[in-house]
């Protein structure tokens, strides 16, 4: 068998071109938001509610993570977190409407104003907002110099790492419209990997960065907790059992109302499309509802 034989190729007979074309037709799931440029593709103004605090964004592992953080904070008394959440339809293209781009040319859920501040801030990136907020608030941020540091180190290696399992196992194992096995299996020997590396370093500290409980959880927590519920229904397929301590972790995370609340928030079919207040968990027939 040849290298670079094109009927080793997937599809069989693919040849590289010269130069790499858009073609519009060949997507899979999503492919109707995904485009080679960057920029807003229409004129639409976001609304802006009752708080100091506008955000933008939809219940993903990357949306999630900023609601969570901000339900601790309410839950700790931080009365100035309070929030107006959007809901944004990424399905619909609504991260390319004028006003999102303007927060964040990424086009990329989620997206935060902070209107305390003069002029207003605007934040994207949920590493970054999640940084920002645990500044502004002192919270979920060690102030001692090691303590700092390892939160950051795994706040950071999430940020690097999951890509790895969204874009990369996510795509493949679930929304490509074909299976490619190749691609399957580089990207769950990553995850996989990854999920190695959280569960070693979950046999020795209670919290991903000590003892602890940060913002580097509550970024991990929504990525590798969600491989572990199910996500992608790729529980089996990645033998998740073996992860008794990430199990261990995701119990005590699980058992947060912070995390019961913020998992709802910007979920249209099973939580909260938008959230103004506390009182609209009380719409919802859930077990975060109840104030503890
Ligand atoms: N690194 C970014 C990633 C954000 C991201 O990928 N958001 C996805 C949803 S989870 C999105 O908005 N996708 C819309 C698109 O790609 O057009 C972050 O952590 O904030």
């Amino acid at each position: 068998m040849a290298d670079n034989d094109p009927l080793n190729n997937q599809p069989s007979g693919y040849v590289l071109p010269q130069v790499w074309q858009w073609d519009k037709s060949n997507g899979g799931q999503f492919a109707n938001i995904n485009r080679p440029v960057s920029g807003a593709t229409h004129e639409k103004v976001l609304p802006v509610g009752k708080h100091p605090l506008q955000l933008y964004s939809l219940g993903t592992p990357n949306g999630i993570k900023v609601t969570i953080l901000l339900e601790e904070l309410l839950a700790f008394g931080h009365v100035g977190a309070e929030y107006d959440a959007w809901l944004i339809n990424i399905g619909e293209g609504d991260q390319f409407g004028s006003d999102f781009v303007s927060i964040n040319p990424n086009s990329k859920i989620p997206a935060l104003m902070d209107y305390s501040t003069t002029p207003p801030t605007c934040l994207f990136e949920s590493g970054s907002i999640l940084f920002y907020l645990a500044e502004k608030f002192d919270a979920f941020l060690p102030t001692d110099h090691h303590k700092r540091a390892d939160t950051m180190n795994w706040l950071m290696w999430q940020m690097g790492s999951a890509p790895f399992v969204g874009g990369g196992f996510g795509h493949f194992y679930a929304y490509a419209p074909f299976k490619i096995e190749y691609a399957i299996n580089r990207y769950a020997m990553e995850t996989k990997r990854q999920l190695h590396v959280l569960d070693t370093q979950l046999s020795k500290t209670e919290y991903v960065a000590g003892d602890d409980y940060t913002i580097a959880d509550m970024a991990i927590y929504p990525w590798y907790g969600g491989i572990v519920n199910g996500a992608y229904s790729a529980a089996e397929f990645l033998s998740v059992g073996e992860y008794a301590n990430i199990r261990r972790w995701m119990d005590l995370l699980e058992g947060r109302r912070g995390v019961q609340r913020g998992r709802l928030v910007n979920r249209a079919s099973d939580g909260l499309a938008e959230r103004h207040d506390a009182g609209d968990f009380d719409k919802l027939s859930t077990g975060a509802t109840s104030e503890a």
